[in-house]
């Protein structure tokens, strides 16, 4: 889709002057050249390089990555964020100087941690105050954003940080950033550059794209390929554990290969993808902060991890001492986590899409107890299909007047189709909605792979840009819709033409900072006397801010008995191009069950 900021209309007798070509223009250039969609952009008096490069551009109808305007830099960071998790492909983020930078906030937290890439792109302060250079100091806040050291901001969070020095070398730097950001572990990296250097006129610079790829997926050292594949013949309970295996479609093939071939059940540890099919009878369900230990992760006398930060919480819920561990990741070490560690026999830096395929090839020359394999698959598919009785039975009502989490989430999966795409940023409810939508099918399901609340409306907008013939669904808490920014989302996502149906868990506050305090303190005094300072009463009319930032059309669900008709109708107008919000009641952050 190329969207352009207006039609252009001129007097054919206007004769226009040329802007010359510039950093920013060999800037934008690069973005085009390395397959950018869209540039998320918040400006300033940093950009006017930028903007005379992005109309020079229109008025000679070349291609550019599409500007999408966003009136609150989380929101364009998110935006990005959800564009990269759907399509693969990075995007790029334009902020002003320092204070852009600054608005980011907690969404370098959520690029960073849920290893997504983004190239971001903020101007400087000029660094002349004379007219030296084009571009120089002409307004009194160029003084007062001029900062030591403005990437330090954000550089604990970035895979690589630079200025940009002069115009003639910018596509260069461009496409290092982004070869760094797309190679695994990927990240947001951030470029910055003042205004003279974005001024500053240049030769267009011709690069050869196919010089600037990503490094090339890394297999596992076939010895350890013996050594694991040997260890799960042997075993008798072995188990597969994965959190974000599905940010790559073809893995979740290969994982039903491998977990069929031996019958080995998969558990997903707070998954922010859709890793393994949730009908497959060797599903055998979710762990995130459950308070108890997992039978099937205590019994296990192997366990395979494949992509996951944290793949259980030992204090409450790990395996036994004696259980034989593998840990294949992109990132084994986690070095960027000071605290962490487990207890594995080895740690395999590997692409999981490729370690799969290296395993799924060895056992199929393997010689396999069949017999073996056809009784555990007998045995994990009734505990598969006990635990999914279990979770049918949470889905009735118990009081026909109150929509309860798990009743939403039915109803929902009753009401979506294929072509859906599900964001999940339901926080207190982030493992029912996975329990009790049960998704299939790979790159259905996303969540933000990360803490820094709000990333569900920026990520919907980016989420619909990319596959704009999806239907984005997007679930939050009704504190994590505010922290979305939701004005500027819907302004955006209607200016934009990309709508989504977002529903609100309303339970009237902050449940999760209350489940905290119970977990540490379950007989203490905010306990006995019942203050959380979590409560939101009188609450907001949430969908109201959407209908009135960008046309959405806004519903308050309340009673069980509306919810049916009211997701029908949401799904329709959404399909037929308008946001939609529904702010549906939910018990009470009080009477939330632990
Ligand atoms: C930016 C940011 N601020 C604060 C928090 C701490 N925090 C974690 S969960 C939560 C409450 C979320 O409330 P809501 O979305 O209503 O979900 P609920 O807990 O009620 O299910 C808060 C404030 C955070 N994770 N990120
Ligand atoms: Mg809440």
């Amino acid at each position: 889709m190329r969207i352009q900021e207006n039609e252009i209309a001129l007097e054919s007798n206007v004769e226009i002057v040329r802007g010359k070509y510039t950093g920013a223009s060999a800037l934008i250039d690069a973005l085009e050249e390395a397959g950018v969609s869209c540039i998320f952009a918040n400006l300033g008096s940093d950009h006017p390089a930028i903007i005379e490069s992005w109309a020079q551009s229109t008025l000679d109808n070349k291609k550019i990555p599409d500007v999408i305007i966003c009136p609150h830099e989380f929101v364009a960071i998110s935006a990005a964020h959800g564009y990269a998790q759907v399509s693969g492909k990075p995007q790029a983020v334009f902020v002003h100087v320092e204070c852009g930078t600054q608005n980011l906030g907690g969404g370098v937290h959520n690029a960073a941690v849920g290893k997504v890439p983004i190239l971001i792109f903020a101007g400087a302060s000029p660094f002349t105050q004379e007219g030296e250079l084009t571009g120089s100091r002409n307004e009194f806040i160029h003084w007062l954003q001029d900062v030591s050291d403005q990437r330090g901001i954000v550089r604990e969070y970035m895979k690589y940080d630079n200025e940009l020095r002069t115009g003639k070398n910018i596509k260069q730097i461009v496409h290092r950033a982004l070869q760094i950001s797309q190679s695994e572990p990927k990240g947001p990296v951030y470029l910055m550059a003042a205004r003279e250097v974005l001024e500053e006129e240049v030769a267009p610079v011709s690069i050869n794209v196919n010089g600037w790829g990503a490094i090339s997926p890394s297999a596992v050292h076939p010895q350890k390929i013996e050594e694991i594949g040997t260890a799960l013949l042997e075993a008798e309970k072995p188990l597969i554990i994965t959190s974000y295996l599905g940010r790559n479609k073809e893995a979740v093939g290969e994982l039903v290969t491998l977990a069929e071939k031996l019958s080995i059940p998969v558990i997903e540890s707070a998954p922010n993808y859709l890793n393994f099919p949730a009908d497959h009878p060797l599903h055998l369900g979710y762990q995130w902060n459950t308070p108890s230990q997992n039978q099937i992760l205590a019994d296990a006398d192997l366990i395979l991890i494949l992509d996951s930060d944290v793949p259980w919480i030992p204090m409450i819920n790990k395996p036994a001492d004696t259980s034989k561990i593998y840990y294949i990741d992109e990132d084994p070490l986690k070095e960027r986590i000071p605290l962490w560690y487990i207890p594995s026999e080895s740690f395999i830096k590997a692409d999981s899409v490729t370690a799969l395929q290296q395993l799924n090839g060895w056992l199929s020359e393997a010689d396999i107890n069949e017999e073996a394999v056809k009784q555990r698959h007998t045995v994990i598919s009734h505990l598969h299909n006990a635990q999914r009785k279990e979770w049918k039975k949470q889905e009735q009502l118990v009081d026909e007047e109150v929509i309860t989490p798990a009743f939403l989430i039915a109803s929902l999966r009753e009401a979506i189709d294929n072509d859906t795409i599900v964001l999940n940023e339901a926080i207190t409810n982030y493992e029912s909605v996975c329990k009790h939508l049960g998704l299939t099918e790979p790159g259905t399901y996303l969540g933000s792979g990360a803490s820094s609340l709000g990333w569900n409306g920026g990520a919907a907008i980016g989420a619909k840009l990319a596959a704009p013939d999806k239907t984005i669904v997007s679930l939050t808490g009704d504190g994590t819709y505010m922290f979305s920014n939701p004005t500027p989302v819907h302004w955006v996502s209607k200016k934009y033409n990309a709508p989504f149906l977002t529903i609100i868990f309303n339970n009237k506050g902050w449940g999760a900072p209350r489940v905290s305090t119970l977990g540490v303190h379950p007989n203490g005094v905010a306990n006995q006397t019942d203050q959380f300072w979590v409560n939101f009463d009188p609450t907001a009319e949430y969908s109201k801010v959407a209908e009135a930032a960008g046309g959405a059309f806004a519903r308050k669900v309340q009673k069980p008995s509306e919810l049916q008709e009211a997701l029908k109708q949401g799904l329709e107008i959404v399909k037929s191009g308008q946001s939609v919000v529904l702010d549906v009641c939910i018990p009470q952050v009080s009477e939330q069950e632990l």
